[in-house]
């Protein structure tokens, strides 16, 4: 097609041929460019023909039935804007999209509403796709949507599990879960929040089952260290620090008195062991049925069987008086010869560490508790630098009482011991972490079905390969019956299966997979999601993958965030990607408040975009939205600020429609230097995601060109493409109105001229008559006339030269001026 000429000369100045454009009307134009794009498939990347592959991911939603809340158009607005910079930089972006329609708060709501719970997830899709995602004006390529509950996506999460049970990454250990008695399953401890249901908020339970885990905590030093290179946001990266819980100590070895039995404690403070007076065992620890005496048999056992009750937190709650019982034996304080008490302590739990502690009652505030409620000695060891110390001192000092240590500060001593432990085979320097393996089994209905079969000759075998999916039935009554087993267990024609092996009758894992697997692995998914045959295309994979940008919640810090990692660390490991980090660089977003406090339903506060869409236009609401505050820290949502944005647009769209375009450069330095600064900050700006700030730039630069009659196109044109991202429809509509064929996001981001922007200054000396008499800064190169007003601005000099003659004027560039007066 040719290109329109849409510029009419009259004599040197041009008329607006935008007046075609008439009032804005944001429903027209929004809804005229979603339907051109996506006719077009403009959003729609070549993947294999892209030449600079950029991948742009969002976190994809869990369909709700309340449908997308503003929170999440803000989230996924940020991610887009992103996304648009990215394009208009020439690279080819794809920004896939997708569901994450599987787990239990699509279940439990199916079961509130009486409906099942694939209905309901088909109904809330479309809703999302047709009524809310594609009205925000984003650029997704809906030809990789993936929905983890679809057969062609839950067969390869199904297939990831086989691959990490192959490589003995899935095992299953029977022990006591959190169980929440109101969803009728198990929680991780991540889902747990002060001992209760993160989801319900009712308290959890201690249950005893069979779980499936994945062996996360073979990951944990990869996790930890890799957190040092990743370019993710500091706060996400210090939680998971925090969950990752790394400690460097030591592992000593304590002899039982009978010399029979070996006790192994770890400890991160070795410069204490002159003070350990007391072993602690956890009520689970195996090594208590080899140090119970007869005598204390029945007591201990009972201590046993009332632990397992309390869940980790009232445990470990410092405030909970602490309960112990004595096993009646000894061990040996390797450091001192003396014979020390084995105690069972609910206080020390089986899986941190060695799941035993050496009590030390001086230096620990736990200890100290528990020897003065058991009468347990209590011997100082550490003293402080200068004041008379109170046990316990949980600080470090100066060892006294430590034999050939004594004198040392804990530091050196620590070590000193630590070495001397080394030498003598009593000690290991070793670091421990406080993660746990990951529990993946869940006893509900909504998830993939966990694809093994129990054979009584042939074990525990996984399904094979080409028999994937295991499909989930369809169940009508798939209510969980609070029986520690999943409704599947019920269904016989799915528990019945033969052995892959031996062709016996066999019966089938009943248990579905946690929703955490589901999308530890769906970015991996999305440049291959038409492929049946394969998990991943292996060219698509590492022409698109790592993910270049991935933007979403900070609450997803330690439970999402860190299981993409050990997924894709244990593909790597088994040589199916060739990355070990899925995610070149993270952002967390900020959260949006109503009123200061966190939307939620209960609270009463959420706010439907929707409305606000249909009535202001996705462009002011994406606007308005960013403008809220930081995107990385979020802010408070009111209605009035929208109203602002909105007559924003407006008058841009006016300036647009009245202004005058003229094609030749005209002389204005002003608004010249005034556009390069704008394209500079706002570049910087939106690189760095402070999108609030970068809209107030614009606002300043309209203001400076939305009085001019006649703009130049290289400004208003200028203007359009950086507001693009923000607002894309509106400015596609301007940029055609302009005589544009193609659409405003192929053309490219305006860059700025640095050497416009060089504004460096210099101190000019003022002088009366040879003497100085002040000092001035201005712009080196200023001009004489230039320098002698603003010097004559100056209040000291106004006072010299009132009611005298300048006869003469002596400029020295860059350095003086000098009138001489009479
Ligand atoms: C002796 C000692 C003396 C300790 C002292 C502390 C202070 P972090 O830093 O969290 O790793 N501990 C070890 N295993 C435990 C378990 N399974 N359950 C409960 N407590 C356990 O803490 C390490 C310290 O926590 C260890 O060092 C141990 O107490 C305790 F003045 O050993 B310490
Ligand atoms: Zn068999």
């Amino acid at each position: 097609m040719e290109k329109k000429n849409l510029s009419q000369r009259i004599g040197n100045r041009t008329v607006p041929l935008n007046l075609q454009m008439g009032k804005y009307n944001h429903l027209e134009i929004e809804s005229k460019w979603q339907t051109i794009w996506e006719a077009q498939r403009f959003y729609q990347v070549d993947l294999k023909a892209a030449e600079r592959p950029y991948y742009n991911l969002m976190m994809f939603p869990y369909p709700s039935a309340e449908g997308l809340h503003v929170g999440n158009v803000f989230a996924f607005t940020g991610s887009d804007i992103h996304a648009r910079f990215m394009k208009l930089h020439g690279y080819n972006v794809f920004e896939p999209i997708g569901f994450d329609a599987f787990g239990i708060h699509s279940e439990n709501f199916a079961i509130k509403v009486g409906k099942h719970p694939k209905e309901l997830t088909d109904n809330n899709v479309i809703n999302f796709r047709e009524n809310q995602l594609k009205k925000l004006g984003a650029m997704y390529d809906w030809s990789h949507e993936v929905n983890t509950t679809d057969t062609s996506y839950y067969k390869w999460t199904q297939w990831i599990f086989i691959q990490l049970f192959n490589a003995g990454l899935a095992y299953q250990k029977e022990g006591y879960v959190n169980w929440c008695p109101s969803c009728k399953t198990v929680l991780a401890n991540e889902q747990t929040e002060g001992g209760n249901c993160e989801r319900c908020g009712t308290e959890v339970i201690q249950k005893n089952l069979e779980q499936w885990f994945f062996k996360i905590t073979d990951y944990a030093e990869r996790l930890y260290n890799n957190l040092k290179i990743i370019d993710w946001s500091d706060i996400i990266k210090k939680a998971q620090e925090n969950w990752l819980g790394r400690s460097e100590g030591i592992e000593i070895i304590f002899h039982t008195v009978d010399n029979k039995t070996k006790i192994h404690v770890f400890t991160t403070r070795p410069d204490t062991i002159f003070g350990a007076t007391y072993l602690v065992l956890a009520p689970e620890h195996p090594v208590v049925d080899a140090v119970i005496t007869n005598k204390n048999k029945s007591l201990v056992e009972k201590y046993r069987s009332d632990t397992i009750k309390k869940n980790v937190l009232e445990r470990t709650d410092l405030n909970k008086e602490k309960t112990g019982i004595n096993t009646g034996s000894f061990a040996i304080n390797p450091a001192t010869g003396d014979k020390i008490p084995i105690w069972v302590a609910d206080y020390v739990l089986l899986e941190y560490g060695t799941g035993a502690i050496m009590g030390v009652p001086a230096h620990d505030e736990r200890d100290f508790a528990f020897a003065q409620k058991y009468n347990l000695p209590i011997k100082q060891v550490i003293f402080p630098e200068w004041n008379a110390s109170k046990v316990p001192f949980t600080g470090k000092g100066r060892l006294e009482n430590s034999g050939k240590f004594s004198g040392l500060d804990s530091d050196e001593g620590g070590i000193a011991i630590t070495n001397w432990l080394e030498n003598t085979g009593y000690g290991e320097k070793t670091v421990k972490y406080k993660l746990k393996d990951w529990c993946i089994s869940r006893q509900r209905y909504w998830g993939p079905p966990i694809p093994i079969i129990y054979c009584d000759d042939c074990g525990i075998l996984p399904v094979p390969e080409k028999d994937l999916p295991v499909l989930l039935p369809e169940l009508r009554d798939y209510l969980p019956d609070g029986s520690g087993k999943s409704p599947l267990a019920r269904v016989e024609s799915f528990v019945k299966t033969k052995c892959p092996k031996c062709g016996k009758d066999t019966r089938r894992e009943t248990d579905v997979s946690d929703n955490f697997l589901d999308s530890a692995w769906y970015f991996l998914r999305y440049p291959s999601s038409d492929r049946d045959d394969v998990i991943f295309d292996k060219d698509l994979t590492l022409k698109w993958l790592p993910v270049d940008m991935y933007i979403g919640g900070p609450e997803h810090a330690v439970l999402h965030l860190m299981y993409t990692r050990f997924i894709t660390m244990a593909l790597y490991d088994l040589g199916l990607i060739p990355f070990q980090e899925p995610f070149k660089k993270f952002r967390a977003h900020g959260i949006i408040t109503k009123g200061g406090v966190k939307m939620s339903k209960s609270k009463g506060n959420v706010v439907n975009p929707d409305e606000y869409i249909k009535e202001f236009g996705a462009d002011t609401f994406r606007m308005y939205l960013m403008f809220l505050g930081p995107y990385e820290e979020g802010g408070d949502f009111s209605d009035k600020g929208i109203k602002g944005i909105r007559r924003f647009l407006e008058r841009v769209w006016n300036l647009v429609r009245h202004t005058a375009i003229n094609e030749n450069p005209i002389e204005d330095n002003d608004v010249i230097y005034f556009m390069h600064l704008t394209r500079k900050a706002v570049t910087e700006d939106i690189e760095s995601l402070k999108y609030n700030t970068a809209i107030a730039k614009l606002m300043e630069f309209f203001n400076i060109i939305k009085d001019k009659e006649t703009l130049q196109r290289t400004i208003i044109e200028t203007f359009l493409i950086l507001l693009s991202p923000f607002a894309p429809h509106i400015t596609e509509e301007m940029w055609h109105c302009l005589g544009h064929q193609q659409s405003i996001f192929e053309s490219a981001w305006p860059v700025y001229d640095p050497t416009l922007l060089i504004k460096e200054t210099t101190e000019f000396v003022i002088q009366i008559n040879g003497k100085i008499k002040a000092t001035l800064r201005l712009q080196v190169g200023a001009d004489e006339s230039f320098v002698k007003a603003k010097a004559m601005e100056v209040t000291p000099i106004q006072k010299f030269l009132q009611g005298k003659t300048i006869i003469k004027t002596i400029f020295v560039p860059n350095k003086l001026i000098n009138f001489v007066i009479q």
